[in-house]
């Protein structure tokens, strides 16, 4: 399995956060493709608040989607929703990712058709009977759970205008040091309430933990200004790994994935 979130994928404008990722990240779901991998997706992949429509996304980022449905086809993706695309609680909504339009062949085709969209899930090792969540991570974080519909408001009217300038939100965890200690800590307190791990998104700093600390675990993001961070399970070892661009001993530019830190084995979360 693979996890990557907060992939961000807007409209390929100066506005779209994960516009310079975007060579990166196709690079690697070929990758994980090749290999077999599930791929699950927990949640702020499709950018939402800035972006009302999500076929606007779809065409600004056509070769990833061709990428996703790929695995889509072969029962290997699994989407959940994170704040920057709560929308997708509306079964309505839903129907916007079944199909598109295509342009070369001037036909409706079909996307994800079916598609279940998730909030959460438990991934349980039957070797260990050790269980971990799966969740985008706003939960823990009010401004983005209860008052979503407030800050989507503020993003795509003041922040997207604001991105193109090249000004971030302070207010976003994923900007702001002292709010995403405080929600990492509501996390690490939930894990230690409930005998479960966490993996999720949403602060944009990953993380995987040391053996016998509290199992909390997070992606990063994929909107890094220097490539991309995600977590493989493979054999039951949880890895950190780092997707990004670097020179090779020619000068030449190479797409290279790096583990950053593991492996962490279930059995030790
Ligand atoms: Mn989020």
């Amino acid at each position: 399995m693979v996890f990557f979130s907060d992939v961000h994928r807007g409209d390929n404008s100066l506005a779209d956060e994960f516009a310079h990722n975007q060579t990166i990240f196709a690079y690697a779901l070929e990758y994980y493709n090749k290999l077999g991998y599930h791929y699950l997706e927990l949640g702020d992949g499709d950018e939402l608040w800035e972006y009302k429509k999500f076929s606007l996304i779809r065409s600004a980022h056509s070769d990833i989607f061709y990428l996703l449905k790929k695995f889509y086809d072969d029962s290997r993706f699994t989407y959940f929703y994170g704040n920057h695309n709560m929308m997708f609680r509306n079964p309505n909504k839903v129907k916007e990712l079944h199909q598109f339009y295509d342009d070369y062949q001037d036909i409706e085709t079909s996307l994800f058709p079916g598609i279940k969209i998730y909030e959460s899930m438990v991934l349980k090792d039957e070797k260990s009977q050790k269980e971990v969540l799966l969740v985008h991570g706003h939960q823990g974080d009010t401004t983005n759970d209860k008052l979503w519909f407030v800050s989507s408001i503020l993003v795509r009217y003041f922040w997207r205008n604001m991105h193109v300038i090249g000004l971030k939100n302070p207010a976003s965890p994923s900007k702001n040091r002292v709010k995403r200690h405080k929600i990492e800590k509501r996390y690490t307190k939930w894990i230690q309430n409930h005998g479960v791990g966490i993996l999720c998104g949403h602060t944009h700093r990953p993380k995987l933990p040391d053996a016998g600390t509290p199992p909390y675990m997070n992606t990063g993001c994929c909107i890094h200004p220097r490539g991309i961070t995600g977590i493989e399970l493979i054999n039951r070892e949880f890895y950190l790994v780092n997707w990004y661009i670097k020179g090779d001993d020619f000068g030449q530019l190479i797409i290279t994935r790096k583990i950053v830190k593991g492996p962490l084995k279930f059995e030790d979360l």
